[in-house]
């Protein structure tokens, strides 16, 4: 094997790769670059593995993916080892996944734990400099950033929130000791995933829960159960069939998208189709009729069915009116539950609509709204995440000449595929922005970027090759493609965290592409042409 390393090792502290995040990404690509004779530092914040899966343990948290699909394919055996119990698994059965993963391949000692990088610095001997918050140091010829597309929680600008007197948790930082709602009046702000995921089941427990609700979503029953024998069985049978099948699907997953209109069809035929989706549950919905996500019309039509269906769930008419959207569905990312609307019939939740009077302002006693006092004994924050680049931008991380990504963000992020940035050699992102990521099954998107990224590695080592950095003509084209891309659909008419609109400041900027095969197709293109659009160099400056 060729040493990767052109300049004596800094003693223990010098890696081949240096990993940031011990996630499903940390923890998969950990293993394909070990398994090609790298030597890899992952570091972690967290006192354990498995990134989203480990900080989002609120009651209901689960994958919105189908389970069968939402897991590692890179080992067959893992594969037909491994039994999900439900269609959409749990968290706690994910982080036992996680974890088992790497017990399995023997990945822990390449981890280290409660340790947060927080800096990372490209020098003159082009090596990563990499800081952490221990005070440690270690250098790397290349830097991954595993760090989560939905890993840094918003702390919303709430007047008061720091005065409350009672418990305050986040959703996306929940205690791992769990929460006891019993005998409580809770308040829940935020009605996005997390909270119509949470909600239904803290209504069983608390006294009185109180959903502070901004703006409605859409939110598409589950119908979650066992995973039948047979289904596992078929499944497995050809796992790896399964597999392509997904990949050669719009949203890279088995969501079939019919061709039809949803304009051309009658009536009668529409509402079958919907019927039928909405009766297979989860994201296939949106696969209903071929032009949902491309034509507001069309898209009326879905939005008016689940209004529909909200109509009939919930029995008070004004508490289903302020339940349902009228956005587009599906440009704001679908929320998938298990009884979320049939909760509103209990005479123990509240919904609180503060669309046009915001929260006043939260006191020691509780949550003020449109000039009402909630009194409350505990408030859980739904308020979600700075997605995709918020856990790239807490490192300070400098490329070239020491230009900080930051600033070379300011306007907005650029990467190019979402896996490398022109300025940052030998820095790559996995699901950064500008790759499908968000846009399907997250982890098939993940093990997509990390086969990419060790093949890139290994064929560098191969032709001695010190250094591989991503033209500032790619990036600015391939920027504008994925906006392209978005404009000819109706994913850019909302202010959704796909575009960065829920942060205060943050450039609205459409961040995720569209289309898992025609990405797959072009990173193999990419590949194919010696890597069009990237510099390989000695690393010189
Ligand atoms: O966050 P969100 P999330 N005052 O941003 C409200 C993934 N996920 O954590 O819409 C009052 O969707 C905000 O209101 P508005 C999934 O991809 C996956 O729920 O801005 N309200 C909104 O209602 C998901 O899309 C699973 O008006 C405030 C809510 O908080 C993504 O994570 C499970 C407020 C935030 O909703 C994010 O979901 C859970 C304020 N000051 C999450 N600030 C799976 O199933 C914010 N809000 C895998």
């Amino acid at each position: 094997m060729a040493e990767l390393e052109s300049r004596p090792a800094n003693g223990e502290h010098a890696f081949d790769v240096v990993v940031v995040g011990a996630g499903l990404a940390g923890v998969c690509m950990l293993h394909q670059l070990r398994s090609r004779g790298f030597s890899v530092r992952v570091f972690e914040a967290g006192s354990g593995i498995g990134g989203t899966w480990y900080w989002n343990r609120y009651p209901g948290a689960r994958c919105d993916a189908p389970s069968m699909e939402y897991s590692y394919q890179f080992d067959e055996q893992l594969q037909q080892d491994w039994d999900w119990s439900e269609k959409y698994a749990t968290q706690p059965e994910i982080l036992s996944y996680i974890n088992h993963v790497a017990d399995r391949f023997d990945l822990r000692p390449d981890i280290q734990l409660n340790t947060r990088v927080i800096s990372a610095t490209f020098d003159a001997a082009a090596r990563w400099l990499i800081e952490t918050d221990d005070g440690g140091h270690v250098s790397a010829r290349f830097c991954i950033m595993a760090t989560g597309v939905l890993s840094t929680p918003i702390t919303p600008d709430i007047k008061g929130l720091d005065t409350f007197s009672g418990q305050i948790h986040y959703t996306g930082r929940w205690p791992h000791e769990g929460v006891d709602f019993k005998g409580l009046r809770v308040g829940i702000v935020g009605t996005g995933s997390s909270a119509v995921q949470s909600i239904p089941l803290i209504a069983q427990d608390a006294a009185h829960l109180y959903v502070f609700q901004r703006t409605p979503n859409y939110s598409v029953s589950a119908h979650n159960a066992p995973i039948p024998q047979d289904v596992r069985e078929q499944i497995k049978a050809d796992y790896p069939g399964f597999r392509e099948q997904a990949k050669q699907m719009f949203f890279g997953m088995n969501l079939p998208i019919s061709e039809a209109s949803a304009l051309e069809a009658t009536p009668e035929e529409r509402e079958r189709q919907y019927e039928d989706r909405w009766a297979q549950g989860g994201f296939t919905f949106l696969g209903a009729f071929g032009d949902l996500l491309l034509d507001q019309k069309a898209n009326d039509t879905a939005a008016e069915f689940v209004r529909n269906k909200i109509r009939e769930t919930v029995h008070d008419p004004a508490v289903a009116e302020k339940l349902m959207p009228y956005s587009v569905l599906g440009c704001k990312r679908l929320c998938i539950d298990t009884d979320y609307y049939e909760t509103y019939n209990r005479s123990n939740v509240t919904l609180v609509d503060i669309s046009e009077t915001a929260i006043d302002a939260i006191t020691s006693e509780g949550i003020s709204a449109g000039g009402e006092d909630y009194g409350l004994d505990m408030i859980i924050l739904a308020t979600g995440f700075d997605a995709i680049t918020g856990a790239l931008l807490k490192i300070d991380i400098r490329g070239r000449n020491g230009v900080t990504l930051k600033d070379k963000w300011e306007a907005g992020p650029r990467a190019y595929l979402g896996l490398a940035i022109a300025g940052f050699p030998n820095l790559f992102t996995i699901n950064g922005p500008g790759s499908p990521s968000v846009l399907g099954n997250n982890l098939a998107a993940i093990e997509q970027h990390v086969n990419w990224i060790t093949d890139s590695i290994d064929h560098l080592r191969e032709r001695d090759i010190a250094c591989m950095e991503a033209t500032e003509d790619a990036e600015n084209a391939w920027a504008e493609h994925v906006n392209e891309v978005a404009d000819r659909t109706l994913f850019n008419a909302c202010n959704s965290w796909y575009r960065g609109a829920n942060v205060p400041g943050k450039p609205k900027l459409f961040m995720p592409y569209i289309g898992v095969p025609p990405y797959a197709q072009k990173c193999e293109a990419v590949v194919a042409s010696d890597y069009e659009g990237f510099v390989l160099s000695d690393g010189a400056e």
